[in-house]
């Protein structure tokens, strides 16, 4: 039986997420905490049994759904022992082998982006999964979390570079839509690493960098160190049936666009903006219902008992406080539209009294 290998993406932090499988046992690494279901039915599909989440490092621009996954699927959380994150239950160390099936992952410390940045290399060095070490023609920045232009340098010269020319590299993100490189393309093309730069040259440009901080980064590197468990972590919820929900890291579950307009009239879209903006110039869903936020709990009475909730208002932040205060009403099947109206219009959705 050969390698089951599926390249999967996060289109908010540009993510992937890879899963490798053999005989039965799978592991994913960088699985992302969003993606939980999508992850746990690939695996099914597969007919793959998930041993472990494998995360490339501490990442600071989304949170791993390491411990999700292992709250869904009963795997390990398998992180750098260096990286000093609590709920490890396997820390790794450079030269450890996690196998799947009758394959197996070589772990190679890489740091530099990170202080616990690790790879992973397959068995037969025709893969390596490179975290944010190595992007390609690129590489992690080195300004946050311990960064170090020097200690990157090496590692990517000595850990990643090093293996056979043909080797197959899989970063942990591209914002540019490449999904894949090898070890021959970015010694020649790599434009901060590759060729004839050296250590110095590499530290000048590191420096300079001059990069925005990740947007996400003060939520997402203090959950990280938690192997993404939330600190409001009660019981994970039942799993909703009436729609393909996203069960958010802030413990709420929200629904796509696309996924909702093919629920009307078989849910209740309650609108929680004030009354002048569901006729303002984004317009509103076509049969939902105004309740403005400030006036919900009063008329709570209102919201059909029988037909599950969405709740809706500019940009899924009112929304969401709307689905918080349904569900302490003793509600179970409420969700908030991700990103509201102005993620609505901007995927093209009809909507009623608005301007184009
Ligand atoms: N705009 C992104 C920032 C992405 C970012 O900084 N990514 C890190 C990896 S966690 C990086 O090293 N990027 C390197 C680069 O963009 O060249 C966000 O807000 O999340
Ligand atoms: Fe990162």
């Amino acid at each position: 039986m050969s390698l089951v290998f599926r390249q999967l993406f996060d289109s908010t932090s540009s993510t992937y997420t890879y899963l490798l499988g053999d005989a039965g046992e799978a592991v994913l690494i960088d699985p992302v905490f969003e993606h939980m279901r999508r992850g746990a039915a690939l695996l099914r599909e597969l007919g793959l049994r998930l041993l472990c989440t494998l995360d490339t490092h501490v990442h600071a621009d989304h949170v791993t759904g390491a411990w999700l996954l292992k709250q869904r699927c009963d795997s390990q959380i398998a992180l750098a022992a260096a990286a000093g994150a609590e709920g490890v239950d396997r820390p790794l160390h450079p030269g450890d082998r996690v196998a799947f099936g009758g394959r197996w992952l070589e772990v190679r410390a890489t740091p530099g982006h990170t202080d616990g940045c690790l790879s992973f290399v397959l068995d037969d060095r025709r893969m390596a999964f490179t975290g944010d070490a190595l992007l390609i023609r690129g590489c992690g920045r080195t300004d946050f979390q311990q960064g170090s232009p020097q200690r990157l340098f090496r590692s990517v010269r000595g850990q990643i570079l090093t293996l056979p020319p043909d080797c197959l590299l899989y970063p942990a993100h591209d914002y540019r839509g490449l999904t894949v490189t090898s070890v021959a393309e970015e010694s020649r093309y790599n434009p901060r690493l590759g060729g004839e730069v050296d250590e110095a040259d590499f530290t000048g440009y590191m420096n300079n960098l001059g990069l925005p901080h990740p947007k996400l980064i003060d939520i997402a590197v203090p959950a990280n160190v938690r192997c993404g468990r939330p600190a409001h972590e009660g019981e994970l919820p039942p799993e909703p049936d009436w729609a393909p929900l996203t069960y958010t890291f802030g413990g709420l579950w929200e629904v796509e666009p696309r996924a909702l307009e093919e629920l009307v009239g078989a849910v209740q879209v309650v609108d929680v903006r004030e009354a002048a903006e569901f006729t303002d110039a984004l317009g509103h869903i076509g049969g939902g219902r105004l309740v403005p936020l400030s006036e919900l709990q009063a008329r709570i009475g209102e919201i059909d008992r029988n037909l599950p909730v969405v709740t809706v208002c500019r940009a899924g932040a009112r929304s969401a406080q709307a689905a918080v205060l349904l569900g302490k009403a003793g509600r179970g099947d409420v969700a908030n539209l991700a990103g509201g109206m102005l993620r609505w219009r901007a995927e093209g959705l009809p909507v009623v009294d608005g301007r184009n």
